[in-house]
């Protein structure tokens, strides 16, 4: 297969060359931490429809290129449960607005592994066989094995999904993009604590020819991709 998605501001990816064994679907951090009841997010305040509208437009997204033999990963964002890898301006940060990372909560020690609250949502659980990288920090090349897989993989294409836009997917994004991957972030399949920051960020993607990319949607790639 050869062929393009459509998206803002260039059909992407800019070669043409999507195929499955080039490309795979990176699913961020789709955890009770971030979208859950007694999470990190829910702790600090936010609300949370704004994290969980991007649950079923990425099972759609999933479910097709799952289908289809596209690579599918998935990441996660926590720390070790001694918090030998959280920095201590984070845990202090954290504390400050009442959700203290490694702190006891309704789901367990906020962003800690094997924590229920770092779970991946039963809705987007991973496949037996679907790398997961767990990683510290907000990009998810920072300390990961995430680059070595994806060139062992010869994987250049990247379809970003996840939460949150402004934050995990958009560090992600711009790691990606300086190491030379061709990016696309599918706007519905994203969310932020706020609005207007998931408009900023998606926003920030489309300048300059496409700064870091492009931006396109689930109905986009269900419509490129179907038989
Ligand atoms: C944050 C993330 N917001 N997954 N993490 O701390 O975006």
């Amino acid at each position: 297969m050869s062929a393009t998605i459509a998206a803002d501001p260039y059909a992407w990816p800019w070669n043409g060359d999507l195929r499955p064994a080039n490309t795979a679907l990176v699913i961020i951090d789709m955890q009770t931490d971030f979208c859950g009841k007694g999470g990190y997010v829910d702790a600090m305040g936010y609300d949370l429809s704004l994290t969980r509208a991007p649950i079923e437009p990425i099972r759609t997204v999933l479910d097709t290129m799952r289908a289809q033999g596209f690579h599918i990963m998935h990441t996660r964002e926590g720390h070790r449960e001694d918090l030998a890898d959280l920095p201590a301006n984070k845990r202090w940060r954290s504390q400050q607005i009442g959700a203290g990372i490694g702190d006891p909560g309704p789901c367990g020690k906020i962003l800690v592994r094997g924590e229920p609250g770092w779970n991946i949502i039963e809705e987007l659980a991973p496949l037996p066989g679907e790398p997961i990288i767990d990683k510290p920090g907000k990009g998810s090349f920072y300390a990961t094995d995430l680059e070595l897989i994806l060139r062992t993989r010869g994987i250049d294409n990247l379809i970003l999904a996840g939460i949150t836009t402004d934050v995990c997917v958009h560090t992600t994004m711009r790691e990606a993009n300086d190491r030379g991957f061709e990016c696309v972030m599918l706007e519905d399949c994203c969310g932020a604590t706020d609005r207007g920051n998931h408009e900023a960020a998606v926003k920030m993607i489309k300048m300059q020819g496409g700064v870091f990319g492009a931006v396109s949607d689930s109905r986009a790639v269900l419509k490129a991709l179907a038989p």
